[in-house]
């Protein structure tokens, strides 16, 4: 389990009996299910949060996932802060009962929970990243779930074919079941031949920046990504870096990845999707990956105005610069 100084974080019980609460609590805002299980068996809790959460109603769906990278833990509170301050506040504060009337917000608390449980498992704290399916004829363990995304999968040297490298991308794109349980449940929200999601937040640590696709070129437009959409992404992605005092960039001025997950958002779905890496803005070994659990309560509140924003401009992203939809 955690250890000292940790203890405030959630592990992989912990996490499941507080979604179980907020749906228990908020009954008509909450729906607590799962979009499968991970590679171990561990099932994949999905929240979904709207003012009728058993019906499919025709409005904007935004998507907030967490904890690809097993270490992160941090992002899995910051998932928890959406589900718990989205339905706490729901009667009390105007602005987010419009914001949740609006919507239908769907959460995954943790996209790797094998990796997470396995970080902690000793009582100490491993840096471990990748998720703990086998790789054959290898005695390192681990896919990158962030280099396992189907759009130009292992196209550019962003991604490394070697089964102990903490970037390897898998035998395939979709190798992981994880991304593969991700992959599925946002194809089934096309409905009507129409993708409902419509904007996404990947949050990991750390570094304190917003960043949006491409990760596989440098160049700012590309394929299925025009001059408009990038200038879109860009001011949104500002605004939010605005909010929350990170740097906004592209995420290939960060480095290079491919098979991330908001390159096949946007190249496969056209869903505005962003990675947030959240606290702390540097470190050095692993000790950026594990803040005390002191930091919690101010290093995801200082998300809210940014999640805030995400979910206002859900009906159409590219109003940000004036475009229409
Ligand atoms: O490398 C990653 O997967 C992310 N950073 S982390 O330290 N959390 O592992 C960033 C991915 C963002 N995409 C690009 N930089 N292209
Ligand atoms: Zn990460």
């Amino acid at each position: 389990d955690f250890p000292s100084g940790y203890t405030g974080y959630h592990n992989y019980a912990e996490l499941t009996a507080e979604l179980q609460k907020a749906a228990t609590d908020h009954p008509n805002l909450v729906r607590v299910s799962s979009i499968g299980n991970s590679y171990e068996g561990r099932s994949l809790p999905l929240v979904k949060i709207s003012n009728n959460p058993g019906t499919d109603q025709s409005k904007p769906e935004v998507l907030f996932t967490c904890n690809q990278h097993a270490r992160e833990h941090l992002t899995v509170e910051m998932c928890l802060r959406i589900v718990n301050r989205l339905t706490d506040n729901y009667a009390g504060n105007a602005a987010i009962k419009s914001l949740v009337d609006s919507r239908e917000i769907w959460v995954v608390p943790t996209v790797n929970p094998d990796g997470a449980e396995y970080d902690i498992a000793a009582g100490t704290l491993r840096g471990w990243r990748k998720n703990r399916q086998p790789n054959s004829g290898s005695s390192s363990a681990g896919t990158d779930l962030n280099r396992n995304w189907g759009y130009q999968w292992g196209c550019c040297g962003g991604s490394s074919g070697s089964t102990g490298s903490e970037t390897y991308r898998g035998a395939s794109a979709f190798s992981a079941p994880e991304t593969q349980r991700v992959r599925d449940f946002v194809n089934s929200r096309v409905v009507g031949g129409k993708q409902q999601i419509t904007a996404h937040i990947d949050f990991h640590t750390y570094s304190e920046l917003v960043l949006w696709p491409y990760g596989y070129t440098y160049n700012d437009t590309a394929p299925g990504l025009t001059a408009d959409q990038a200038r879109a992404f860009a001011a949104l992605g500002e605004q939010m870096a605005g909010s929350n005092g990170y740097t906004p960039m592209q995420s290939s001025d960060l480095y290079i990845t491919d098979g991330d997950v908001n390159d096949w958002m946007w190249g496969q779905h056209k869903i505005w999707s962003y990675t947030f890496e959240m606290y702390p803005s540097s470190g050095s070994g692993l000790n950026g990956f594990y803040p005390r659990d002191t930091v919690i309560a101010a290093q995801t509140a200082r998300n809210d105005g940014a999640v805030d924003l995400l979910l206002s401009y859900a009906d159409c992203v590219p109003r940000v610069i004036g475009g229409s939809c």
